[in-house]
């Protein structure tokens, strides 16, 4: 027999209980490890209340393929309010990370078209490819400029400027010129407010923004002051594409980039186009950067598995002829890696849906409407799910063995990441060029944790060594 809703083990009765073990743990920064603990004391389905909403949990991936089951035709995550406050506050449409219903559908459904379909992967190719090439100049520069024959530094600064002129030449099908040694204030302020929206979003998961805005809390202020710093930015990006546009439409066989492509199709209103490649553009930047810089650590930690990705890269080098798209589809070591980065350090540390109808999971029941989340942090971590979690092993992703469900870093269904195969070809581009120019290494025995402000972030600088080979 199948067990109420109510019995769901949990703390949800007791927000005393909760509010403690959230403090006791480290609160807001440390959600993932929260999680990690909850399913240790609760079991695989434990129910909770924090702050203003209510959930419930679960970590197997046969439980995920129940929940994803259960998404409905308009699938529907945890709202960030902060997002969609900011949003109502300064009357701006929202883009499709943030409508839901048949207005997400039929926008998503036409940007599907253009930024996520097997025809357009094509296109981005030479573009990502272009700006990977790029990055590896740059670093060889700065190599020659250290009279060392090396370059120790923290790469995150270098990887956001990357991961924006990569989703930029892609959007707008120009270069932004990121790589150069000096870049435009207002570029620089783009990059800083993303890091800053992120921040101050993770506070207004539990309080919220509603009642920060009437009170004129700081951190309310400073996520407005980024938003408006990230909007007028793209703003002006989305401005000069589509006054070049007006200027002269014909682009001579050339692919236009995503934004033109969508105003020549002519199918979604200016203003919801804006809306969304502004999220396209901002969702573009510490996503990849912070991945490839996990990547980097873990092959600057197994020298050895470095040399076997090295050589993977090598052979696919030798048979492609340079053939970059028939690169992409020999190097299976390389994007096992990614995965294995993502399951250790995924950017999102759960997955939310709004089950649209009643659900078993763990022989409870589960009513239609409730909030479902799967930790993929946690799951990610799991002994029972990924024998030797700790282990960095790509390899373990090419096995005959089926993954079902457990390779989830960029969500599922109909609502997964719009970003995703940018982020792929993107990052695997980057680290096909940088295995084969340097060796990657790292400074001493300090091992880094994470750290959650809003997705998961490093939480202390690492500092990395490139060597050319
Ligand atoms: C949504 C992960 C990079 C744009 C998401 C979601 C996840 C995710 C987990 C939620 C999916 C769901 O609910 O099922 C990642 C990871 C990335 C990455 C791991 C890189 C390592 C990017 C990039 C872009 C982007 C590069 C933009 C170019 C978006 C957008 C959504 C989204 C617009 C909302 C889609 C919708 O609601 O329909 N991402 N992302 N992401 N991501 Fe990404
Ligand atoms: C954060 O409890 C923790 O891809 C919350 O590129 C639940 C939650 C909801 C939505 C998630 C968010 C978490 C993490 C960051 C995500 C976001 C959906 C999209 C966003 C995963 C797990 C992200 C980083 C987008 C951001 C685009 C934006 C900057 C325009």
């Amino acid at each position: 027999t199948v067990r109420s809703y109510d019995e769901i083990p949990g703390n949800w009765r007791n927000s005393l209980a909760s509010l403690y073990t959230f403090w006791k743990l480290g609160g807001l920064k440390n959600i993932h490890r929260i999680m990690v603990n909850n399913f240790n004391t609760f079991g695989p389905i434990y129910r909770e209340k924090v702050g203003y909403y209510e959930s419930v949990n679960i970590i197997n991936p046969e439980d995920a393929a129940i929940l994803f089951k259960a998404e409905g035709r308009y699938p529907k995550r945890l709202t960030v309010e902060a997002w969609t406050a900011y949003r109502d506050y300064r009357n701006r449409r929202y883009g499709v990370l943030l409508k839901n219903g048949e207005d997400w559908r039929s926008n998503r459904v036409i940007l599907n078209k253009e930024v996520i379909s097997p025809q357009v992967m094509g296109n981005f190719v030479p573009l990502l490819d272009e700006v990977g090439q790029d990055f590896v100049s740059r670093v060889h520069k700065q190599i020659e400029r250290s009279g060392k024959g090396r370059w120790t530094a923290d790469l995150s600064h270098e990887l956001f400027r990357f991961a924006l002129e990569s989703v930029s030449h892609v959007l707008y099908g120009e270069r932004l010129g990121l790589l150069q040694d000096h870049i435009d204030p207002d570029t620089q302020k783009f990059i800083d407010c993303i890091t800053l929206m992120f921040k101050t979003t993770s506070p207004m998961l539990y309080i919220p923004p509603a009642l920060l805005r009437r009170v004129g809390a700081k951190v309310w202020r400073d996520h407005v002051e980024a938003w408006d710093a990230i909007f007028s930015h793209a703003d002006r990006c989305i401005q000069n594409i589509y006054r070049k546009l007006r200027q002269s439409p014909e682009s001579e066989g050339k692919y236009p980039g995503v934004l033109a492509s969508l105003l020549m199709l002519d199918k979604l209103s200016i203003e919801d186009i804006k809306a969304s490649v502004t999220e396209l553009m901002a969702g573009g930047v510490d996503t990849t950067s912070i991945t490839l810089l996990w990547t980097m650590y873990e092959l600057a930690r197994y020298p050895d598995l470095q040399e076997q990705l090295r050589a993977e890269v090598q052979d696919a080098w030798a048979s492609s002829q340079g053939d970059m798209i028939k690169m992409l589809k020999s190097i299976p070591l390389v994007k096992g890696a990614i995965k294995e980065t993502l399951r250790l350090h995924p950017v999102a540390v759960s997955l939310q849906r709004y089950i649209t109808e009643d659900i078993v999971i763990q022989n409870y029941h589960i009513p239609s409407g409730t909030l479902v989340q799967l930790g993929l942090y946690a799951m990610g971590r799991n002994p029972q799910i990924f024998p030797r979690p700790l282990q960095y092993n790509p390899a373990r992703w090419l096995k005959g063995e089926i993954h079902y469900f457990k390779s989830l870093s960029f969500g599922f269904g109909p609502r997964q990441c719009l970003g995703r195969r940018i982020a792929e070809i993107e990052m695997q581009l980057f680290l096909i060029h940088l295995l084969q120019n340097f060796k990657i290494e790292k400074q001493r025995q300090v091992d880094v944790g994470s750290t959650f402000e809003l997705i998961i972030l490093p939480d202390k600088p690492i500092l990395l060594t490139l060597r050319p080979l």
